[in-house]
């Protein structure tokens, strides 16, 4: 029989490494849509939406490629709802002589891959995903042996290794990292030329019905999906954003401004995740546009670090810490996801604007998450697994891989400062500063505690004492603590009785919203 190439939702790239050098006429590639991918959250409709009609497309240009495609949708009645299920069907009807595949991004799907050899009668290859810079093995001969694991150390080593933005061994302006230029402000200046959306064409409305029918209880709204779904599509949205957004992306990159969801941020990430986009490329571009003297080096490198930086590092750290991340929780936190997160409905003005990004758009930005969504769920002790669950549910960017150490280990500090030295945790000061949320809230970040003071300062002031112990020995916070006890009494005892009285007000979120 042929070789059976199951392709997985998130692997939709023509250069694959189980495609590459492959005769089509010998070939059978098999998509599937899959009951048990589709709801072990209950991912925003957007979403399902998304990696559906991304994999319909891919398909269909596979075939007009001249592959021989073996294609499930969710709703053939045979469908097994599983891959391991699927891949069983396929193996009986095609008799395969091997079975060919890149490595799961995700964890789970990976162990249920490893379990295939022993499944089935023909041989099984699993190939290293190519698509990313470091492997896995190369990541891990990294991280061995030393104290830190800083992202810093790691990202000089990705710049050597692809020379992007390198003069020589040196790097290109004589230095690595140019964030000190990206603490712009919201100021009347900003106005950031809206990103390309791309309206649903027939196959992406198809899968839209199918997904208001099957998963219309999910999270999220539905009809104004705007994503790209085909290679050109997103290339359309590089070229759009390498032009218009790169050259304030810097300064920016860590400013909100309340209703404008994305600002010079690129909105790739769903790109490059689906395997739409190549990385690699995209910073090459983004390089481009620096030598060609059309953007400046704070943008360019703050761009490319975040793809070879930042994105490479997490799925390396992803790897070195499953599966214990799922269930890391240094900071012992118990409290249940208060209901706002799913339904908007608070008076935190920054809040009920992240989570209308979130709900409308499947999206919201960097800083959002971070500095908004992961430090309240932080300074308010959420447990890590109920904030992970939500930050998958909720983004049409969100696999495991990248979304769990974004959120136990960057957010919430669940893995003890393995990954951020230190918690990023702040009061509304933070978010005042770097947003215009705060002007028109029913709080101010100016009133310390009780009526009308901005939760987050209470919060935080609570979060760093019940973590006394653990967090006074880091140089990085100890600061903050010397602060505290400068503090006089009565100011003390009103933050902790303000933030006592907030998280007994938090109402938590009902059931059934992540799982079903
Ligand atoms: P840009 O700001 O334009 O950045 C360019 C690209 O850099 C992104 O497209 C992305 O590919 C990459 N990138 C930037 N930051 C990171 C990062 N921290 N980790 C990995 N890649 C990064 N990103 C996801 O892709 N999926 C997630 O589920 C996800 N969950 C997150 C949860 C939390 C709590 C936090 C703090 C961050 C999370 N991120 C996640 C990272 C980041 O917020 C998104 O990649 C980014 O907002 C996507 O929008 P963009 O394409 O406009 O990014
Ligand atoms: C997220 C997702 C969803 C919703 N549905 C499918 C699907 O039906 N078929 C599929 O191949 N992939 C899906 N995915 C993405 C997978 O979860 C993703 O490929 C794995 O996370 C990779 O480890
Ligand atoms: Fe958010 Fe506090 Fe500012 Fe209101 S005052 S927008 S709650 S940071």
């Amino acid at each position: 029989g042929p070789v059976l190439v199951p392709i997985l939702g998130d692997q939709l790239t023509r250069g694959l490494a189980s495609l590459a050098g492959r005769a089509k006429d010998d070939t059978v590639v098999l998509l599937m849509e899959v009951w048990d991918e589709a709801t072990y959250v209950k991912h925003h409709q957007q979403k399902i939406a998304l990696i559906f009609s991304a994999m319909r497309h891919f398909a269909a240009e596979l075939e007009q490629d001249g592959w021989t495609v073996d294609y499930t949708r969710l709703t053939d009645p045979d469908n097994a709802g599983s891959f391991t299920g699927e891949v069983a069907r396929a193996v009986e009807r095609h008799d395969p002589r091997e079975i060919d595949i890149v490595e799961a991004g995700e964890w789970r799907v990976q162990q249920a891959i490893e379990e295939w050899p022993d499944k089935f009668v023909c041989p099984v290859t699993i190939h290293p995903d190519d698509r990313f810079l470091c492997s896995i093995g190369e990541f891990r001969d990294w991280a061995e042996g030393r104290k830190t694991l800083q992202m810093e150390y790691f990202y000089r080593e990705m710049r050597r290794k692809t020379g992007i933005l390198m003069a020589g061994d040196q790097p290109e302006g004589g230095q690595w990292n140019y964030d000190y230029d990206n603490r712009g402000k919201p100021d009347k200046n900003l106005n950031p030329p809206p990103a390309p959306k791309f309206a649903p064409d027939a196959v992406t409305s198809e899968v839209m019905g199918l997904v208001a029918e099957r998963f219309g209880d999910h999270f999220g709204k539905l009809d104004n999906f705007a994503w790209p779904v085909t290679r050109a599509q997103a290339e359309q949205a590089r070229a759009a954003f390498l032009t218009e957004r790169l050259p304030d992306f810097g300064t920016y990159q860590d400013a909100m401004v309340h209703g404008s969801d994305d600002l010079y941020h690129s909105l790739l990430s769903t790109s490059i995740n689906l395997g739409l986009l190549d990385p690699v490329e995209t910073c090459k571009l983004a390089e481009e546009e620096y030598y060609a003297g059309r953007a400046p080096i704070n943008a360019v490198e703050g761009f490319i670090r975040q793809i070879i930086g930042w994105r490479e590092y997490i799925r390396g750290m992803y790897w070195l810490e499953m599966p214990g991340l799922r269930e890391a929780n240094a900071l012992e936190a118990v409290r249940p996801l208060p209901e706002f997160y799913w339904t908007g409905e608070t008076d935190m003005r920054c809040m009920a604007d992240c989570v209308r990004s979130t709900r409308d758009h499947a999206h919201a930005h960097h800083i959002q998450r971070l500095m908004v969504l992961g430090n309240f769920a932080l300074i308010a002790g959420i447990r890590p697994q109920e904030v992970e669950d939500w930050f998958l549910v909720v983004y049409a960017d969100a696999y495991e891989w990248v979304e769990l150490p974004n959120v136990a280990a960057m957010a919430l500090w669940a893995d003890k400062g393995r990954l951020a030295t230190k918690p990023y945790a702040a009061s509304g000061n933070y978010i005042n500063s770097m947003s215009d949320y705060c002007g028109k809230c029913v709080y101010s970040p100016a009133k310390k505690s009780g009526d009308g003071a901005c939760p987050f300062g209470p919060l935080y002031w609570n979060f760093l004492i019940r973590n006394r112990p653990l967090l006074e020995r880091n140089n990085r916070v100890s600061r903050v603590y010397s602060n505290w006890d400068r503090m006089d009494e009565t100011k003390r005892e009103e933050y902790l009785a303000s933030a006592e009285k907030i998280l007994a007000g938090l109402v938590p979120a009902s059931e059934g919203w992540a799982r079903g």
